[in-house]
């Protein structure tokens, strides 16, 4: 019985493949071979039938193209306990395989040959390919945070604690991201190597594989756990969230400080969730449906006062305030409307209210959304202009506005008489 079967992904790899067969059989003796080519115009099918006869190394042939999906068909085959899976160009040294199959013995369930652990590295790379490579590998840190190689095409795993093959998503060139997104509780290990350069043959990575990587992520981030009812949601996303996140969050806090600064008399903030924002107004007053999220708040922000309300039916005499925030609020709400009446009545004549929700009339917002896990909270829509026309109706008249990333409105009110 071979100790594991290493898969090998081909497609036009003449140039390359008898060398890396050749490297194998010297780097681990123990290991069997699986080449999965999807019908190579070249020599690479004859090279490795030749090869088959000396080495244990067995052929696969597909009609069908795809990196991922020749990889786990490659799985399929295995019957080792444990399988690794390598590019066939050399970029992957595979005297690497037994560091990774110990870190397996170890009680790892998945060890990663690694480019960016401590000790990792990429030879031969243009500074644009690089940025390329790690930005790529930075989309995928909602999907498995606590991973630094997400995107590597070079590792290893045991076979009977991986995903069921038919729960993996074989679109696409990135199949690891699919196993780290289904056990990412697991153990995993990063060994360090050096990625090299191709050493033969051409690339197969081009525009159509970046737009396969851009919707598997979409749909990856889709399947993380929806965090919105947490009761530190919104204050862990705008200290601890990733930079996008972070970032956004901070963008909307600071233009709503920016119309409503800091110590200009009483404030609501309705919908404050578990939000740090109203952390500036040292005498505001939050008010949320969700009362986990206002513990949360009140533990973090003892002096300030938070009570638990429906915003479309406030408990609170009218013209108390002299501003009214609502973020992020009013479209989850079927009818806002109600919402926007109760901040017109509770404010005073002449306060402000500022008001913050995307713009769904942007296309930018259409395509941002994909990428958070709002896309089914958000019961209503806004445009600019349907939320400036019940704001009027309700007195509130649209003084100024700014957007957060060109999509994510913020808008300004005073209340008129
Ligand atoms: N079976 C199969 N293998 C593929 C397919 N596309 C790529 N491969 C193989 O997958 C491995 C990785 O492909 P590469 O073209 O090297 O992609 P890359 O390493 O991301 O890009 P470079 O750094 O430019 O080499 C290589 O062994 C390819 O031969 C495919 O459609 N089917
Ligand atoms: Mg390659």
């Amino acid at each position: 019985m071979y100790r594991a079967t290493i898969i090998i992904p081909t497609y036009n790899e003449e140039a390359n493949i008898e060398k890396l067969i050749t490297r194998i059989v010297a780097a681990c003796p123990n290991c069997c071979m699986i080449v999965v080519d999807d019908n190579s115009s070249d020599q690479t099918q004859s090279i490795v039938q030749r090869l088959s006869k000396n080495y244990p190394v067995r052929l696969i042939t597909r009609n069908e193209r795809g990196l991922s999906s020749a990889v786990v068909e490659g799985i399929r085959h295995a019957d080792t306990s444990s399988v690794v899976v390598i590019d066939a160009d050399l970029q992957h040294p595979p005297e690497v395989i037994p560091d990774l199959l110990s870190a397996l013995d170890k009680g790892n369930v998945i060890a990663i040959g690694s480019r960016y652990c401590k000790g990792g590295g990429i030879k031969g790379w243009s500074t644009f390919r690089r940025l390329v490579s790690r930005v790529a590998n930075s989309l995928g840190f909602p999907v498995v945070p606590s991973v630094k190689d997400r995107t590597s095409g070079f590792f290893a795993f045991k076979r009977e604690v991986a995903p069921a093959l038919n729960r993996l998503n074989i679109q696409g060139f990135k199949i690891l991201l699919e196993f780290l997104a289904l056990r990412k509780t697991c153990a995993i290990a990063e060994v360090p190597f050096t990625f090299e350069i191709r050493a033969g043959g051409e690339s197969k990575f081009g525009f159509k594989q970046v737009w396969e990587y851009i919707r598997q992520l979409v749909r990856l981030y889709s399947q993380i756990p929806r965090g919105i009812t947490a009761e530190d949601y919104e204050w862990h996303s705008f200290y601890k969230g990733h930079f996008i996140q972070k970032w956004w969050k901070k963008s909307v806090a600071k233009k709503i400080w920016s119309f409503i600064p800091p110590g200009e008399g009483s404030l609501l903030d309705v919908g404050c969730g578990s939000s740090p924002m109203i952390a500036e107004y040292p005498n505001a007053v939050g008010l949320d449906l969700n009362p986990l999220k206002l513990k949360f708040l009140t533990a973090n922000l003892p002096a300030h006062s938070f009570a638990n309300m429906d915003a479309r039916n406030l408990a609170i005499v009218s013209e108390s305030f002299d501003g009214v925030i609502c973020s992020e609020v009013l479209e989850h709400i079927h009818d806002p409307e109600l919402v926007i009446k109760e901040i017109s009545r509770v404010l005073k004549n002449g306060g402000k209210a500022v008001i913050a929700t995307p713009d769904y009339s942007r296309f930018l917002w259409r395509v941002a959304e994909r990428f958070t896990p709002y896309e089914e909270d958000h019961v209503y829509k806004f445009s600019r202009k349907n939320l400036e026309e019940l704001c009027v109706k309700h007195n509130l008249t649209p003084v100024a506005h700014k957007y957060v990333a060109m999509c994510d409105l913020v808008e300004l009110f005073v209340k008129s008489a």
